[in-house]
Formats: structure tokens, C-alpha cells, sequence
């Protein structure tokens, strides 16, 4: 009861409070009635607050269409690689065609002939003084004999008294002759006419496809000249078979 007593008792205190003011504002009558107030006009929005914090993430979105393709260019080649690793050996070829055979064939051929050849050499060595000419050795010790002597003695050796067949084979024999200090003294050549006079062959009796006769020679000197010998000049004479005379040979290949 007593707070009743006193909220009406301030309610009372605020009335006069607001009266004498509003009284001193604007002289009003003491005795209108009081009315209640028209609502305002509501006032304006505020300014818009500050940022909120960021959310959080969203959840994954659907897969999107496949992008066009690109562009088909070429870029230039690149550097050069290393080198690769030898390979393995390759399987061994077949064997090879008749070809090969007769390659032996011919080596064996060849072999043979340098055997041959080896085997004039060594005979034409073997003497003191010898030229080659052509495919034969003309060859000498420097011995002297008869016509018969040097027949044999070349036979003995392995060739044939010496004939000289062409031009320069006479021209050598007469290099040999004059290198053994034999010119001077004609060494004999294989030629003679004794089994038929006037007609000179070789020492088999074949007929002679090359000659060299001095002039006027052969001349059969007093009835007694049936052998043949060869000059320092190289011109060929006919003289006494049983002269004694340097022996020069021939081996043919
Ligand atoms: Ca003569």
C-alpha cells in the first residue's frame, strides 16, 4: 500500500513537472483535457551493417563439358639422342656359292706358277752373272767349252743354249756377254747348220724366227764354220763348232 502511495505520488510529481514547463513554453488554459498523441512516421533504415565472416566451402559442383580440342601444330625436333648399345652378333650366313671354289681354284693356280717362277729364280741365281728378259734368264758362269760342251752344260743346268729370238733379247744376251767380260770372246749361240749346209736351225732343228747375221755371214769361212756365235756388236757370225768359247744359257720360265 505504501508503494502504491508512492508511484501515485511521483506519477503526480511528473504531471506538475510537465505542466509547469510546458506552461512556460505557450499560455494554455489549465482546465482542457489531456488527449493521447497520433503515432509518428516511422523513421528511415539504417545504414547497412558491416561484412559478415566468410562461409564455408560449398559442395562440389557437377563436371563440366569436355573443352574443344586444340590446336594440331608440330614443334620443332628435339636434340639428338646418345648412341645405342652394340647390337648381339648376327646368326652366321649360309655358306657361300661355287664362287668360292673356283677363287681356290685360282689361288692354287697362281701358287703354282710362283712356285715355278721362285724355281727359275733360284736356278738363275745360282749362276754367276744372269739378266732377265722377258719371261727367261739369260745366264753364265763365265766356262768355256766347244759347242757341244755348252749344249750339255746348259741342259746340266736346266735350260738351253742361249738363241736370242727377238731384238731385245739379242741386245741383252750382248749385255750379259760384255758385264762377264765374255764379248771378246763370241760366246756361242744355239745355232748351227751341220746337218744341213747353209741351213742354220736351233739345236732342236727348228727353224730360226729370228736372226742377226753380220754382213756377208753366214759365209762358212774355209768349209769349217757351222756354229754359231754373237758379237760385241751383237750381229751374229757362224764359226768353228769346236772352237772353244764362252757359254751363255737360257732358262725360260
Ligand atoms: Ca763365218
Amino acid at each position: 500500500m505504501a508503494l502504491l502511495k508512492l508511484f501515485l505520488g511521483v506519477f503526480l510529481l511528473l504531471q506538475l513537472v510537465l505542466h509547469v514547463l510546458v506552461g512556460a513554453a505557450e499560455p494554455q488554459t489549465l482546465n482542457c483535457p489531456i488527449y493521447a498523441g497520433v503515432p509518428g512516421v516511422p523513421g528511415h533504415n539504417g545504414l547497412p551493417g558491416r561484412d559478415g565472416k566468410d562461409g564455408r566451402d560449398g559442395a562440389t559442383g557437377p563436371k563440366g563439358e569436355k573443352g574443344e580440342p586444340g590446336v594440331s601444330v608440330q614443334g620443332p625436333p628435339g636434340k639428338a639422342g646418345p648412341p645405342g648399345l652394340d647390337g648381339p652378333q648376327g646368326e652366321r650366313g649360309p655358306p657361300g656359292s661355287h664362287g668360292s671354289e673356283s677363287v681356290i681354284e685360282s689361288l692354287k693356280s697362281e701358287i703354282q706358277n710362283l712356285k715355278a717362277e721362285i724355281d727359275t729364280i733360284e736356278k738363275a741365281a745360282s749362276f754367276s752373272n744372269f739378266r732377265r728378259v722377258g719371261q727367261k734368264y739369260y745366264v753364265t758362269d763365265g766356262i768355256l767349252g766347244n759347242f757341244n760342251d755348252g749344249i750339255k752344260f746348259c741342259k746340266d743346268a736346266g735350260g738351253t743354249l742361249v738363241v736370242p729370238k727377238t731384238a731385245a733379247e739379242n741386245q741383252a744376251l750382248v749385255r750379259v756377254s760384255v758385264s762377264s767380260a765374255l764379248s771378246t770372246g763370241k760366246p756361242y749361240i744355239g745355232v748351227t747348220d751341220r746337218e744341213t749346209e747353209g741351213q742354220f736351225v736351233d739345236i732342236e732343228g727348228k727353224q730360226l724366227t729370228f736372226t742377226n747375221w753380220g754382213p756377208g755371214q753366214p759365209d762358212d769361212y774355209r768349209g769349217g764354220q757351222d756354229c754359231g756365235v754373237i758379237e760385241v756388236s751383237g750381229t751374229w757370225d757362224d764359226g768353228n763348232c769346236g772352237d772353244i768359247r764362252p757359254i751363255i744359257c737360257e732358262i725360260d720360265m
